[in-house]
């Protein structure tokens, strides 16, 4: 008997035992529900506060960037302001140089074309006193040219009435102790044209040719041709037909190339005076 109720109590401090955990376990549940949805609350307030702190601080920087980049391109555009203002400067002063060298080489350019001119014009006066001093040293000499010969400056000119070609001609003249004319300068042109014009001849064989080296003129007394005085006609001389190698004064008194075999020219010979 004793033994069944030592069982009997155990049986009834277990039941007992299980009673109170229930109740405790009933009573603690909606506790337990209230921490959890705490507990997530929180850990959704602090994932919100993560996200706008997130955001704020990548907006912050981005902006932040923006601004340095704007900083950036408005030093750039000031740098770049002031080098062009710079550059306008430099421009305006180079500019006034420029004028100023322009002005400079103008007032050089209208100084040296007045000396040349006043060289010029000095060289004409030096050659025509020389020429009239000639003039005075042969007329007291009492140089004159023979019978049927022309006075000029310092040589005796002859006009032939008959014709020849080149080489007769200045055969001819040489046997009158002359030779072809060379003629020099404008002014013994203008004497010859003026014998022309008063003659019945028109056309007339001067001392120059090209026979040795075609276009490599020659004057008959070695007058350098290159830098002496030249009277050609328009286009002469042409070397016609590849056969021109003499030169004759043309009616007009300009120079053409003819060929030297013509037989139908008159020719001018010329007479150096000695002083
Ligand atoms: C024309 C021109 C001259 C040339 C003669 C030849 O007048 O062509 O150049 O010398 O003919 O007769
Ligand atoms: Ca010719």
């Amino acid at each position: 008997m004793d033994n069944d109720c030592s069982i009997c109590n155990e049986r009834a401090n277990r039941d007992m035992l299980f009673a109170d955990s229930e109740r405790s376990y009933k009573t603690k549940r909606p506790l337990c529900l209230l921490y959890v949805l705490l507990v997530l609350s929180y850990i959704l307030i602090l994932a919100l506060f993560i996200t706008v702190l997130y955001k704020t601080t990548s907006d912050s920087s981005q902006s932040q960037s923006s601004s340095a980049q704007l900083r950036d391109l408005t030093d750039k555009v000031l740098a770049e302001a002031n080098s062009t203002r710079n550059a306008e400067v430099k421009l305006k002063e180079n500019k006034f140089n420029i004028d100023v060298l322009k002005n400079e080489v103008q007032l050089i350019g209208s100084k040296s074309e007045k000396s040349n001119m006043d060289f010029e014009k000095l060289a004409i006066q030096v050659a025509d006193i020389r020429a009239q001093l000639r003039d005075l040293e042969i007329s007291s000499k009492n140089i004159s040219c023979k019978v049927d010969w022309e006075f000029y400056r310092d040589s005796c000119y002859f006009f032939s009435t008959s014709k020849h070609d080149w080489s007769d001609a200045r055969s001819m003249c040489k046997d009158k102790g002359a030779d072809l004319v060379v003629i020099n300068s404008r002014s013994e042109q203008k004497f010859i044209n003026s014998i022309i014009a008063d003659s019945s001849e028109k056309r007339f064989w001067i001392g120059l040719h090209d026979r040795s080296t075609e276009d490599d003129w020659e004057w008959v007394d070695g007058t350098v041709y290159q830098s002496s005085y030249k009277n050609w006609g328009p286009g002469e001389p042409n070397d016609a037909e590849y056969n021109e190698d003499c030169a004759h004064v043309q009616e007009i008194g300009s120079w053409n190339d003819m060929n030297c075999d013509y037989s139908q020219f008159n020719a001018i010979c010329e007479q150096k005076l000695s002083a």
